[in-house]
């Protein structure tokens, strides 16, 4: 198994289905990934081990989701320079409004990535992860290239009563 270049982390065991979307993606453009779940609040510590080791390990982007007081995808840029993609969780409470803000406002000087609420955000997110790695992996950017192209001939040109 190849080292993994991207890592998608969240927040709780909760937020899977929804980042499974982000997996999907990266497995099926064949980038290899970790999975981890790396909460703000209850996992602390082993938020900062992972923020402090992300570079070194040779991980490329980080796709972080959570939900509600969403601080995950923000406290990881703060302790790496490995672009981080958010994916804001839907919640029950607040429909993932309080997700998207709590990830997309960050401060000057430590900027994420900020995706749509929920599933088409996480998959969105792993796209992401495959442009920012296609700029420097020619055999990455023509998968990339014809997943694009794919997905565009999937699209019919006439509506459909079926
Ligand atoms: C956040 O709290 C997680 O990212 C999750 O979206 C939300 C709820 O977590 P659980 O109570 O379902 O574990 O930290």
């Amino acid at each position: 198994m190849a080292d993994p270049v991207v890592a998608i982390i969240m927040g709780s065991q909760s937020d899977w289905p929804t980042m499974k979307e982000a997996a999907l993606i990266l497995e099926e453009l064949d980038i290899p990934f970790e999975a981890r779940i790396v909460s703000a609040h209850r996992t602390p510590d082993r938020l900062w081990d992972f923020g402090k080791s992300a570079a070194g390990r040779g991980l490329k982007a980080i796709v972080a989701g959570a939900g509600g007081a969403a601080h995950l995808p923000g406290m990881v840029a703060s302790k790496t320079r490995v672009p981080v993609i958010g994916v804001p969780v839907q919640t029950k409470a607040l429909s993932g409004v309080d997700s998207l803000y709590s990830i997309v406002q960050m401060p000057r000087g430590y900027p994420v990535a900020t995706m749509a609420i929920g599933a088409a955000g996480a998959a969105n997110a792993g796209l992401m992860a495959a442009a920012i790695l296609a700029n420097s992996d020619a055999a990455l950017a023509e998968r990339l290239d014809r997943w694009r192209a794919d997905l565009s001939a999937s699209i019919p040109e006439v509506p459909s009563d079926d």
